[in-house]
């Protein structure tokens, strides 16, 4: 590992345009199961099916139950080791007038809190709510969402309850809030996409850190930059369908490994 890591440290001095994704792997450490680990499943549910347009048509309150369960579990959870370096090579990089520009398909809002600044959210993020209606969004971290989900944050037995749409979040306009989040089945905002690809057409290293490259078309940006020159790194506790495409393979935690990669 340490050949590998000094050939990685050589070639990261000469970067000029550092592009990141970032996937659920990197908030394991602080406590926030993945989507194709334990955390996958809430009471019967597979995420991604309840994730969906589709679920929210059906039973927008249970949809609630499963973001305000989720909002529960995050509110507490902080940055880790691993998030804090991206922080941190940002800093430096920017003060030497270089570039750094993280993609995370995380709704957790982590990186940001631990003080990355250039990151794009593209899958949303669970502390922001959108009004059906008009649109606008709201910031947003009342737990529980609604006091009719006072006492529902667990994620074992279902509940027969079904909640009416008066127990939902309601915007000033009257229109019903929904989590300003991407569901499986839904376009990603434009802007969000526009950043993406900008970073890997001209990044000249791209990083994938704790993600199964499983989602798409987040998983497309590894392609996107390596066929536009770019070298490729991936740091996953577990190997990936991307990993063919790395110059750099790191097997392991990233709060283990990221302090190991950058002198920060
Ligand atoms: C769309 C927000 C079109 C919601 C999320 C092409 C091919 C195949 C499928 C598709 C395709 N195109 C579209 C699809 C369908 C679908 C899709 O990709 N399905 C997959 C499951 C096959 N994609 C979509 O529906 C996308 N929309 O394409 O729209 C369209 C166009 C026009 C008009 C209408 C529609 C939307 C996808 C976004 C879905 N929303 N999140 C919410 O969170 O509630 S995605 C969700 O999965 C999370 O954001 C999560 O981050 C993301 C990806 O998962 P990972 O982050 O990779 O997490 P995972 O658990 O899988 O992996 C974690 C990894 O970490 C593991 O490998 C593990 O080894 C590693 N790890 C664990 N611990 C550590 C670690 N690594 C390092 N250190 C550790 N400590
Ligand atoms: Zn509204």
């Amino acid at each position: 590992m340490n050949n590998i890591i000094k050939k990685f440290k050589d070639y990261f001095s000469n970067v000029r345009y550092f592009g990141l994704l970032t996937g659920a792997g990197i908030s394991a450490e602080s406590g926030i199961p993945t989507f194709r680990g334990a955390g996958g499943l809430w009471r019967s549910y597979k995420c991604q099916n309840i994730s969906s347009p589709q679920a929210w048509e059906k039973d927008p309150g249970l949809v609630w139950e499963f973001y305000n369960y989720r909002r529960y579990c995050m509110l507490d959870k902080k940055p880790n080791v691993g998030h804090g370096v991206l922080a941190s090579v940002e800093e430096k990089m920017t003060m030497e007038n270089k570039t750094f520009s993280l993609v995370t398909q995380n709704i957790d809002d982590l990186h940001l809190d631990a003080g990355s600044k250039n990151v794009t959210r593209l899958h949303g993020s669970i502390w922001q709510i959108r009004c059906c209606a008009c649109k606008k969004i709201y910031n947003n971290r009342d737990v529980p969402i609604t006091s009719a989900y006072e006492n529902t944050q667990f994620d074992k037995e279902a509940t027969s309850h079904k909640f009416k749409k008066e127990d939902l979040p309601h915007c000033d306009c009257g229109g019903v809030l929904r989590p300003h989040v991407v569901w499986f089945g839904e376009a990603l905002e434009q802007h969000n996409v526009t950043q993406a690809v900008h970073t890997a057409e001209k990044c000249d290293l791209f990083m994938v850190v704790g993600t199964s490259c499983l989602v798409h078309p987040a998983a497309q940006f590894i392609n996107m930059a390596k066929s536009n020159g770019a070298k490729v790194a991936i740091v996953n506790l577990d190997p990936t369908p991307a990993d063919g495409m790395a110059d750099f393979l790191f097997h392991g935690k990233s709060g283990d490994i990221l302090p190991q990669l950058f002198d920060c």
